[in-house]
């Protein structure tokens, strides 16, 4: 395994490396989507399907194009290490090895075996089945079962194991239908009969992608619905996980860019989380998407608080590393300051933050970056990876928990027509976490890629 900074490659030898960040999105080098968050082992393990662009011979040019799936794992949620392929659809007895059709898996952990649930074409009938492939760690090597699970038709699976051992699967069967089952000890097989999912989600519209958790003996059930233009999560709480559940309202409203939106819930050292997917780094279309995750909160009465998607995401970031300020907590003016992609034709490249001052605006023009960790010792030099072309030289200074809070550097930028590391002395010592501002207090336009601490 190689560790560079904040990116993780773990490399196997069926496997091409794709490195791994942190904040939204999550992966980047590589698509994801339908994120599936567990705890194993004091470690986030999320389990993602894997889209690619159609390759040639898929039979679905302009639709989901998934072939097989890996898993990442973190401890801090801000170093993300890629496992690799876990499964592959050339490599499942029962899959159509050629129908890219790996749509969102989940997994879970009984009695130190980790059963991988995904759903795929079968060879035999064309239709979508459930099958599981079983393992030692919960990343692999993972056996996929010869057949799929008997008598489970349909996708996005969803496996709930309750607190006295006993494993439920709920996924989307044929017509639009939320089902769920209990399963035998096995977890391949059914143990129960099918039942449709009793909620009273007041509108008709698709849902699928159910996920099933617990918290002080209420079982949460929450599923993606369209219930206008785009799919929003909405949740129901009930008192058993085979139903009735009651309808609660949504945990995330529809986004206009990314038609599907898929999630899971984990708790993780006492704080809750909330993963989910969108489509940052394909914008022509919204079926190469990438995972991301918020932080979960709950009222008092058990309810969930609703959710906006952010680009900072979850994590604490070490000041020593390279501090992405475009994935901000809050931005200034719009006219002002504003995100792009550093390379237009290479999203995976990641965004920059444009500073630009026009017709003598009220300043500060700012960026805010939260939750940035300074340690415990002193730290010499701030430097900004920045642009300014000739004639725009100037000063981007980064500020302490407030636009005008204390100064921690400020850094004078001599405009070069190309990209810089400019750096200045650390004037404020910082100790433990805080939020970061990044100002530009004189100068016309200039773009910043991120910042660092040394
Ligand atoms: O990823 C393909 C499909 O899109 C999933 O199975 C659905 O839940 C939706 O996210």
């Amino acid at each position: 395994m190689k560790l560079v900074k904040n990116i993780c490659i773990a490399v196997f030898a069926t496997s091409i490396a794709i490195p791994a960040f942190a904040e939204n999105p999550l992966i980047s080098g590589a698509f994801s989507a339908d994120p599936s968050a567990h705890v194993f082992n004091g470690r986030v393990y999320v389990f993602p399907s894997h889209d690619i662009p159609a390759p040639a011979g898929s039979r679905n040019k302009k639709g989901f194009n998934m072939p097989d799936y890996h898993v990442y794992s973190s401890e801090n949620l801000f170093d993300w290490t890629d496992h690799g392929v876990i499964v592959d659809q050339e490599k499942v007895p029962w899959v159509d090895g050629k129908s890219y059709s790996m749509w969102a898996p989940d997994c879970n952990c009984k009695n130190g075996k980790y059963y991988f649930y995904f759903p795929a074409r079968q060879k035999e009938d064309g239709r979508n089945a459930i099958g599981v492939a079983i393992a030692d760690k919960p990343e692999g090597p993972y056996v996929p079962q010869e057949k799929p699970i008997p008598g489970v038709n349909g996708i996005d699976p969803c496996i709930f194991i309750d607190d006295d051992g006993t494993p439920y699967l709920t996924w989307q069967a044929q017509g639009n239908a939320l089902v769920v089952a209990r399963l035998k000890d096995n977890m391949i097989e059914l143990d129960s009969e099918i039942v449709t999912v009793n909620h009273n989600v007041p509108r008709n519209g698709l849902k699928e992608g159910p996920f099933m958790f617990k918290r002080n003996g209420k079982y949460y059930y929450s599923f993606p619905w369209c219930e206008r233009q785009t799919e929003c999560i909405c949740y129901c709480m009930g008192d058993s996980p085979m139903g009735p559940f009651e309808y609660k309202g949504k945990i995330m409203e529809q986004n206009t860019d990314c038609w599907t939106n898929h999630h899971s819930v984990v708790e993780y050292k006492g704080q809750w989380y909330f993963f989910y997917h969108h489509n940052d780094y394909c914008r022509e279309h919204d079926v190469n998407r990438s995972i991301c995750a918020e932080y979960l909160t709950f009222n008092e009465d058990g309810t969930i608080r609703q959710i906006m998607p952010t680009q900072r995401g979850v994590g604490i970031t070490p000041a020593t590393s390279r501090i992405q300020i475009d994935r901000y907590s809050a931005i200034g003016d719009s006219n002002h300051v504003w995100v792009e992609y550093n390379r237009t034709e290479d999203p995976f490249a990641g965004w920059k933050t444009v500073f630009r001052n026009k017709d003598n605006y009220r300043r500060p023009i700012w960026i805010e970056y939260d939750r940035v960790d300074f340690g415990e010792k002193d730290l010499s030099a701030a430097i900004v990876h920045v642009f300014a072309r000739v004639g725009g030289s100037g000063t981007i200074e980064v500020h302490a928990d407030a636009v005008d809070g204390d100064l921690i550097a400020r850094i004078p930028i001599v405009a070069k027509d190309e990209w810089q590391d400019a750096s200045a002395a650390v004037l404020k010592q910082l100790k433990g976490v805080h939020n970061l501002f990044v100002t530009m207090p004189d100068g016309i336009l200039m773009h910043v890629d991120w910042v660092q601490f040394k």
